[in-house]
């Protein structure tokens, strides 16, 4: 197994971030971008959004697509870059040997008009861990990079050693919000990174990152798939469980063991092995 050095894992500990570039070759990059395309053209079909396929229309009539939900199930070239023996090698540096997909998507963000750009898919400051709380924080996500990234194009920006603060409140009016409610733990710019990392490279971050990411204001697509992984004994216990393809063991196997973050196991009862 190649997966990260000790270096980058003290890195990754540290600041709850890390890139890796040249994790996929020129040649698998291409692969998925065809597989975009092949995306792209189903879309032309659409009305409106379906499930997996969020399209956007431009001005000329033609679609293009902001997200691509499940995408492992969307096109097997998806399924084949969630499985990539470098990826799963990296990731089992972090959450050891016995890993599951949590969900995925291809976050697209197409080149816009300049005056649609601001409209363009952005979220807010948010941490993944209050989308779907977990036992542990051995839930890592995982952005593969189609397209070189940088802060023209939309890529992330997050806030290094903020998953050592711990969970943040993402409640609003008592309804999940989406976006963190803390607003000083996000206020102080100069602890802002942009997270840019030229195609065919990952970058990593841990599930209590404060992250967030603007629209696209190039001219360039911004396509990334991310993929939320898992240990396998990492039970998700609140927030939506009808993700495509959620539990999806990708290396090792499902020992049907929960265990919490403080060490502490116990196994998982009969008959809740998917979870
Ligand atoms: O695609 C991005 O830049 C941000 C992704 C993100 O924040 C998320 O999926 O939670």
């Amino acid at each position: 197994m190649a997966g990260l050095t000790a270096a980058q894992k003290q890195r990754f500990e540290e600041d709850g971030v890390l890139t890796v570039e040249g994790v996929l070759a020129q040649e698998e990059v291409e692969t998925l971008r065809r597989a975009c395309g092949e995306v792209e053209e189903m879309a032309q079909g659409l009305t409106a959004r379906t499930p997996a396929i969020h399209p956007r229309i431009l001005p000329s009539g033609r679609r293009v697509v902001d997200i691509v939900k499940g995408a492992v199930f969307q096109h097997p070239q998806f399924l084949a870059a969630c499985t990539h023996p470098g990826v799963l090698d990296i990731i089992e540096s972090l959450v050891g040997p016995d890993i599951q997909h949590h969900h995925s998507k291809l976050n697209w963000k197409p080149p816009l008009p300049p005056e649609q750009a601001a409209q363009g898919w952005k979220i807010g400051w948010h941490q993944d861990y209050a989308f779907f709380p977990h036992t542990n924080y051995d839930l890592p996500a995982c952005a593969i990079y189609l397209d070189d990234t940088n802060l023209e194009n939309g890529c992330m920006n997050v806030i290094p050693g903020s998953h050592r603060e711990g969970p943040r409140n993402h409640m609003k009016d008592g309804a999940f919000s989406g976006v963190c409610q803390e607003p000083d733990a996000y206020a102080d710019e100069s602890r802002w990174r942009t997270v840019e990392v030229p195609a065919g490279g990952i970058s990593l971050h841990h599930c209590l990152m404060l992250h967030s990411s603007g629209p696209n204001h190039s001219q360039r697509a911004r396509r990334t798939f991310v993929i939320q992984y898992r240990a396998a004994d990492n039970v998700q216990i609140a927030g939506r469980t009808s993700h495509l393809g959620w539990g999806f063991q990708v290396r090792g196997q499902n020992n049907a063991m929960i265990r919490f973050e403080n060490g502490v196991t116990c196994p998982l009862p009969e008959g809740l092995t998917s979870h």
